[in-house]
């Protein structure tokens, strides 16, 4: 496979961008090679500057459910440039989409658009410490919840990727309120409340968490928060940047039946355009400046056409998408783990509606420490085969793949066929060389 542009470019790249990149994840350095730099994409397709074309489960990450440019949403977009690209003032598409949010994720009685899940999370524990006038926050370890120093403390994604899941910078004062407990353990979010007592603000959490790579809550985890935070005063934060109408039209919420006070938001609702959300209780909102004295801004929030994006993308969520999604995660998950076992790699699949991982382990993955027993090694050597093959998986072993509306049968199908070949290159302890 030439990728010499890319290689090329990288280089340059690397003259202006630190890293080369601008996220982390995008690097490639746990999984090995170097990044290659995309011309278009297209369908459930990447094409890279060297002419090589992928069937894509990054999809950005999220956002692209429909897949990259449907056809509908360019249009959108272009008659919207139209009447231009900021104006730094409100207009209707941020009330249509605001409104939109709230008859999909009833919960969020009122909604502030910002440009990022980092700026939607950070916001949120703002307003959340402003309420209950209190300093901590508890996060599960392994969950990300974008940079915001408060939440860089054991945090998962591109940190834990690159083994810097405590960033440093992030001073004792502001890591210093941030306490950690472990995914679906009830028991030790207890202890945390009985440690400190009337001190903890608000519990955040990932309800199906995407950032060790796939672990969905365990049956009761998320009701037993939903308590605890009613039994201590504490409120209740979904961060469903990720599962946010991708788990259902109506979020992991509507799934598993449990209303958050307040959930962060972002990816699918800009459809692929810089867009972040954070909303939920009217009496925690109306908080928020102007309306209250929390304060939080942003240039380009409700921005007209990423709200236009948004506005097309929420629109054209069908139910029958989700069962189609489902289905094909379903054929994948389990064509992954046939050809894994047909050539003696350990391997653990989680899935969960069109989220899936494939963890090179012998234990099934419930945790963080199940979750980081996989081998990141054995990953990438999967991951270069893999794009050898003509698939661009997720270039880390902790993280979420993504499937879209434009991924066929054919093309999972072809998938597989692939992973037949890149567990191949694990079990011999090689790769085809790049
Ligand atoms: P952004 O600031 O990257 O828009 O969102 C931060 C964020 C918040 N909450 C959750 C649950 C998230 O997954 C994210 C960002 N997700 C990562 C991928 N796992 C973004 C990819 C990247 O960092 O390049």
């Amino acid at each position: 496979m030439k990728t010499s542009r890319s290689s090329k470019l990288f280089s340059r790249a690397q003259r202006i961008l630190p890293g080369g990149v601008d996220s982390p994840v995008r690097a490639f350095k746990s999984v090995g090679g170097n990044p290659l730099f995309i011309k278009r994409g297209y369908g459930a397709t990447l094409e890279d500057i060297d002419g090589n074309k992928y069937i894509d489960y990054v999809m950005s990450w999220g956002p692209l459910i429909h897949g990259h440019a449907p056809r509908g949403l360019i249009k959108a977009l272009s008659a919207a440039a139209r009447f231009g690209t900021s104006y730094g003032a409100p207009s209707p598409l941020e009330v249509e989409l605001g409104e939109r949010v709230r008859k999909m994720m009833p919960s969020l009685e009122r909604v502030r658009f910002v440009s990022s899940g980092t700026e939607a999370t950070m916001s949120a524990a703002r307003v959340a410490r402003a309420a209950t006038g209190r300093d901590k926050i508890v996060k599960f370890e392994g969950c990300y919840h974008g940079h915001a120093d408060a939440f860089l403390v054991k945090a998962g994604s591109g940190a834990l990727t690159l083994g810097t899941p405590t960033s440093p910078g992030v001073t004792r004062g502001a890591a210093g309120d941030t306490l950690i407990a472990g995914y679906n353990d009830l028991a030790s979010v207890e202890a945390l409340f009985a440690a400190n007592r009337n001190a903890i603000a608000t519990i955040f959490v990932e309800p199906i968490a995407g950032n060790m790579g796939l672990v969905p809550p365990a049956a009761g985890f998320l009701d037993g928060l939903r308590r605890l935070c009613d039994a201590h005063g504490a409120l209740l934060i979904f961060d469903e940047v990720i599962s946010g109408f991708r788990a259902a039209p109506g979020g992991a919420q509507a799934l598993f039946k449990v209303r958050p006070d307040l959930t962060c938001l972002g990816k699918i609702i800009g459809g692929g355009l810089p867009v972040g959300a954070y909303g939920g209780r009217t009496d925690l909102m109306e908080l928020v400046s102007p309306a209250g004295p929390v304060y939080q801004a942003g240039t380009l929030s409700g921005n007209p056409l990423a709200m236009t994006a948004g506005l097309w993308c929420l629109e054209h969520l069908k139910p029958s998408l989700y069962r189609t999604l489902s289905a094909l995660t379903t054929r994948l998950a389990a064509g992954l783990a046939e050809a894994a076992r047909s050539a003696n790699v350990p391997l653990q699949v989680n899935a969960f509606g069109s989220l899936l991982t494939p963890f090179f382990t012998t234990q099934p993955v419930r945790d963080f420490a199940s979750a980081t027993s996989a081998s990141a090694e054995q990953y990438g050597r999967f991951f270069r085969g893999m794009l050898e093959r003509g698939v661009y998986p997720p270039p880390s072993q902790f993280e979420a793949w993504f499937l879209s509306a434009a991924h066929t049968t054919r093309a999972v199908d072809k998938t597989i066929a692939a992973a037949r070949g890149a567990f191949d290159d694990v079990a011999k302890g090689t790769s085809a060389t790049r």
